[in-house]
């Protein structure tokens, strides 16, 4: 058994020992990059009104460049009546007046650009708000607007031959009926949102290209791309003789008005979505031979199943996304979850990645609750190893470098629509409230986001403790200490080309980036609820027999700079640690 094992170990040695001669190919700036998602509305309040803007963005992007992160997506800025944060435009080429202007937009770039720092949109192409022109205009059926949006007649009922039923059974991602029907126009529009998003028609020529000016008018502001909203949306299944389809039942979610009473074949994933973003990538790809500078990028938002989400990178003929969203971490990993189901979550999007394409990994967002409420707060600074780790992109919401929790979002309180749409008994299930509270600077009022007597959300009483102040000036270590000395561990060549593997050992996650021959870097990761003993030479003989201990979890007692001994670590619950060392010989 050694000894086939040992001559295992010198073949893929002496493979990769060739490969490792090829030269490497110069990466494009997102390839390794580190990006942070800023919500504005809660990042910084400059002018005292309670609502975070874009000079409170600028005045803070020295914090992101201490970050060390590579660059920021900011959620939507444009003008909006704000029934979904945002999420509902009513003008394309316009800063919402609350968080700013045009000019101040400008300025945030110039002082991006200054620190070198990309800045990258929010491009929100599947619905307007029903206050834009485009939609007042349709509605009214003018010339040129009649088919910006999705309108139908409807089905006649049969109780009463003057009344209209939806033309289809499709639903609000944000419950209920997806059809809304117009007094005005006499038609339904289909909104997959709230009644206040009625989606856009992406088979009217127009409207591709209204789009297509959009995005043109954001890369000439000095954008680095786009961060595209909601495209497994776009496009729905063309009616059939001018009928639309209804979508058959789900029968594990019986509640008729939750979106997931239906399986979305119809609404969702449509091939027509996926081309689409291949004409983006043509803009942007134009865009830069005409005007120089680094690749400007997309990165999409899709939660569908990764045969179709993989599709977005393109193909053998086409260029597509840089970066469609990995959801894993965040759908398939838990409070629960132990190494198998994490190593399970992780090969969901690695095995049939196309080939070349970078892998990125999403621990958080404005949809979903806190880091340490969905992980465990025990396993906070676990999932900010391992979205650093593994290799390619990482993406991080604000706050969850700091470990912030869940705020506290009364009924009374409560804004957003996926929670307002529900009750006072059931509404904390459905709210996106409590991870959008405001972000944590200091301990002064109001976590020093905003001097207003009241903010937008209110602030969480955790703030004392847990913001950039406290955790910063902390003696010994914090969440955000780890943070940055995470990133800084990425600028490590074995980070950026070095191969990876990952296993488990008595759940235990084990994960190793290694350039054979050169360096090594091991993530370990405790899953259990008790203390585990691993002898890292029996799971991995490559392994060498003393690492330096680099970075750990806020609940380890290991010191960092000391050496771990591997054949015999013993890990506390939850603990984490990341160890370093030179590695001898190949091991798969
Ligand atoms: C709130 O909604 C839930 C789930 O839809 C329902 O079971 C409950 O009866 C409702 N409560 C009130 C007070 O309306
Ligand atoms: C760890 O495993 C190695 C390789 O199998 C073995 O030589 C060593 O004795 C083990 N150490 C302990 C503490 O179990
Ligand atoms: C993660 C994300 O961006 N979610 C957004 C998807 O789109 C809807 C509608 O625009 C928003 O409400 C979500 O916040
Ligand atoms: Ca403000
Ligand atoms: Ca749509």
């Amino acid at each position: 058994m050694r000894s086939t094992r040992t001559l295992l170990a010198l073949v893929y040695f002496s493979v990769f020992a060739l490969s490792c001669k090829a030269p490497e190919r110069t990466k494009e700036w997102w390839e390794n990059a580190e990006f942070y998602q800023i919500y504005p509305r809660s990042f910084k309040d400059s002018d005292g009104d309670g609502l975070g803007d874009l000079n409170g963005i600028t005045s803070k992007l020295q914090y992101l460049k201490d970050l060390g992160v590579k660059s920021a997506w900011i959620s939507p800025i444009y003008k909006s009546p704000m029934f979904d944060m945002g999420y509902d435009v009513s003008d394309y080429m316009d800063i919402h007046p609350a968080y700013g202007t045009l000019e101040d937009f400008d300025n945030l770039i110039s002082e991006a650009n200054r620190l070198g720092l990309k800045i990258l949109l929010d491009f929100v192409p599947n619905h307007s708000s029903d206050e834009h022109e485009w939609f007042v205009k349709s509605e009214n059926r003018e010339a040129g607007y009649e088919d910006y949006y999705i309108w139908d007649d409807g089905k006649i009922d049969p109780s009463d031959p003057n009344k209209r039923l939806p033309p289809s059974n499709w639903l609000s991602a944000f419950r209920g009926s997806g059809w809304k029907w117009s007094e005005k126009r006499k038609q339904f529009y289909y909104h997959c949102f709230t009644v206040k998003q009625p989606d856009l028609n992406f088979r009217n020529p127009l409207v591709v290209k209204e789009m297509e000016k959009v995005l043109t008018f954001w890369l000439e502001r000095g954008v680095s791309g786009f961060r595209c909203d909601a495209v497994t949306n776009i496009y729905e299944k063309a009616p059939l003789d001018g009928v639309y389809l209804d979508e058959p039942e789900n029968p594990d979610q019986p509640d008729p008005d939750d979106f997931d009473h239906l399986k979305h074949i119809y609404v969702l994933d449509q091939p027509e979505s996926i081309e689409i973003v291949y004409q983006w990538r043509k803009i942007l790809d134009e865009y830069r031979e005409k005007n120089g500078g680094d690749q400007r990028i997309l990165m999409i938002e899709t939660g569908s199943p990764n045969s179709y989400s993989h599709q977005f990178y393109g193909n053998a003929n086409t260029e597509g996304a840089q970066l469609p969203f990995n959801f894993n971490l965040i759908f398939k990993v838990d409070k629960t979850t132990d190494a198998q189901g994490l190593i399970e979550a992780i090969d969901t999007w690695l095995i049939g990645l196309p080939a070349g394409r970078t892998p990125n990994w999403v621990i958080g967002n404005h949809d979903n609750r806190r880091v340490p409420n969905r992980y465990g707060m025990e396993r906070t600074d676990f999932m900010n190893m391992l979205g650093m780790i593994l290799p390619g992109v990482s993406v991080t919401y604000q706050g969850d470098e700091l470990g912030m929790v869940d705020g506290e979002v009364t009924w009374v309180e409560t804004v957003d629509p996926m929670g307002c749409n529900t009750n006072s008994t059931v509404y904390d299930d459905y709210s996106r409230d409590p991870a959008r509270t405001p972000f944590h600077w200091d301990s002064t009022y109001n976590a020093g986001f905003s001097t207003a007597t009241k903010t937008w959300l209110p602030v969480a009483s955790t703030y004392q403790t847990i913001n950039v102040d406290v955790e910063l000036n902390a003696n010994g270590k914090s969440h955000l200490k780890i943070y940055k000395d995470l990133i800084k561990l990425r600028s490590k060549r074995v980070m950026r080309n070095g191969n990876y593997r990952y296993r488990e050992n008595n759940n235990v996650f084990i994960l190793k980036r290694f350039i054979p021959g050169e360096e090594l870097v091991v993530l370990l990761g405790n899953m259990n609820d008790h203390n585990e003993y691993i002898n890292l030479s029996e799971v991995d003989p490559s392994i060498p027999a003393n690492l330096e201990i680099l970075i750990v979890s806020m609940n380890s007692e290991k010191v960092v700079g000391t050496t771990l001994n591997t054949k015999s670590v013993l890990l506390k619950p939850s603990e984490a640690i990341v160890c370093g060392g030179t590695l001898a010989f190949y091991w798969r």
